[in-house]
């Protein structure tokens, strides 16, 4: 059995972690282009509506998760090694970081992969779907049934304090596991692979939901990719 851990996302399920491949090409040491960037939303702004708004969605890729990526390359600047690397590369290994730049890696670099895989889940026209396959089964002997499962991701997006995200997570040893994380720090950096997320900053609703946190949580069950993210379980565990 492969350990889950050496499997990078983009191999697995295209650009989870988008990056430059031109940085490394300048010369004499210069990157010709900044290492990270901003993928392109692969549905219009309006697609998540009635669940997401479409300014919310705008706001929220074109505006904060873009920072993310400019803060991620101003963080790097200066600091040879993160060319060619994805931000899932370097959030599974946060004691390679140089240590004056450790937490800007984590807290932009976390913003740049937990995002670019929020966008990846996320799709118009999933209204009633639910996982499929070895998925399915892993998630009724993980958590009893789906529904129950949505009860307790459901919780965790919607009980973590403050900023942070809610997760469907696989660990190397293939169990599943619903947990939270404050701020931008991503289960990649405890060894574990992401298969569902919430995002629960307030960027994420505030313009459609205001305080009511629990309508964002329940709405978004609306959006899920199950194709995409079933997909992506069977290959990891196929690899594993
Ligand atoms: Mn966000």
């Amino acid at each position: 059995m492969k350990n889950i851990g050496i499997l990078t996302p983009e191999r697995l399920s295209g650009a989870l972690c988008y990056h430059s491949e031109a940085c490394c090409s300048g010369a004499a040491g210069a990157p010709a282009e900044e290492p990270f960037k901003l993928p392109p939303l692969a549905f219009a702004y309006d697609a998540l509506e009635p669940y997401i708004d479409a300014q919310t969605v705008m706001i929220h890729h074109d505006k904060h998760h873009a920072a993310y990526v400019a803060n991620l390359n101003k963080a790097v600047t200066g600091f040879p090694g993160f060319c060619g690397k994805s931000p899932c590369d370097i959030l599974r290994d946060l004691n390679a970081i140089p240590a004056e730049i450790r937490t800007a890696v984590i807290n932009h670099g976390g913003g740049v992969a937990n995002h670019n895989f929020y966008w990846k889940i996320l799709g118009p026209d999933n209204k009633g779907a639910k996982p499929k396959g070895e998925l399915a089964k892993a998630i009724d002997k993980y958590f009893g049934s789906f529904s129950q499962f949505q009860e307790q991701l459901t919780k965790a997006a919607t009980g973590q304090f403050g900023s942070g995200w809610g997760w469907l997570t696989l660990a190397k040893d293939g169990s599943l596991k619903v947990e939270s994380t404050g701020n931008q720090d991503s289960p990649i950096s405890q060894g574990r692979e992401v298969l569902v997320t919430i995002d629960v900053w307030e960027h994420a609703y505030y313009l459609k939901y205001q305080n009511r946190r629990p309508e964002h949580t329940a709405a978004i069950w609306n959006l899920f990719n199950w194709d995409f993210i079933s997909n992506r379980y069977a290959q990891l565990i196929k690899e594993r």
